[in-house]
């Protein structure tokens, strides 16, 4: 065993160890971050979302965000803040906290939006988006638009802004809590329109994975969003 993989042995030695804690549901208080586990196996989604993308995706991309915000924060004060109170003050913050900050944040929020299981929104939710959408049809072709339309890299949102649902969408991994976010508000849905999200499967055909997120949308994390407990 040479120098590097003594080190990469050490490391992935550390990695599992971490990735051991229970998915808490937010990402962890403070620094340094672990990566949290999924409440379903890497290939629960299929045939929606498939299993090497989920697998790629959450082993090695949300990792990466993870491993390069502890390094970004190690030693620094920021390392003890809780992360949402770092992303609402991100603009005082080097780019590389906020792509791998938001990175985390996002990731962690995607993963407990999504269920094998599917469905729909209870009566209760339903009503708010019969209220501000006028139905789930349209609230489903303005996400679907601001997914499609978002260019290259980002995320589509569903927000609630007091209580009011309202679409929008964010570039890499920026997101409606930052302080530069153009439309602000409290995540309630989201949807990773990164290539690495989708490409394996769906190629160049975007709106066909858009379309197969809504089955696989996790209707009670969604409304605990909306109607805390
Ligand atoms: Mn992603």
């Amino acid at each position: 065993m040479n120098r590097q993989q003594f080190f990469s042995t050490l490391l992935a030695g550390a990695l599992s160890t971490r990735l051991t804690g229970v998915f808490a549901g937010q990402p962890a208080v403070a620094g340094p971050y672990t990566l949290p586990q999924l409440s379903f196996g890497y290939d629960a989604l299929e045939p929606n979302i498939d299993k090497l993308t989920m697998e790629i995706h959450h082993s090695k991309h949300h990792q990466a965000y993870i491993t390069n915000l502890n390094k970004a924060l190690e030693g620094k004060d920021a390392e003890k803040l809780p992360l949402e109170e770092i992303i609402a003050n991100i603009s005082k913050y080097p780019v590389a906290v906020r792509n791998n900050g938001g990175g985390h944040w996002n990731h962690s929020f995607f993963w407990q939006i999504l269920s094998p299981a599917g469905g729909k929104p209870s009566d209760k939710f339903l009503a708010i988006i019969n209220r501000d959408f006028g139905s789930l049809q349209k609230l489903q072709d303005e996400f679907n638009a601001a997914a499609t339309t978002r260019f290259g890299s980002g995320w589509a949102w569903l927000v609630s802004q007091n209580g009011k649902l309202k679409v929008t969408s964010t570039a890499n991994q920026d997101n409606p809590l930052m302080d530069i976010a153009e439309v602000k508000g409290q995540p309630i849905l989201a949807i990773d329109v990164w290539e690495h999200a989708y490409y394996l499967k769906y190629q160049n055909k975007r709106a066909d994975y858009i379309k197969a997120f809504w089955n696989v949308i996790n209707w009670k994390a969604v409304e605990g969003k909306y109607f805390p407990a």
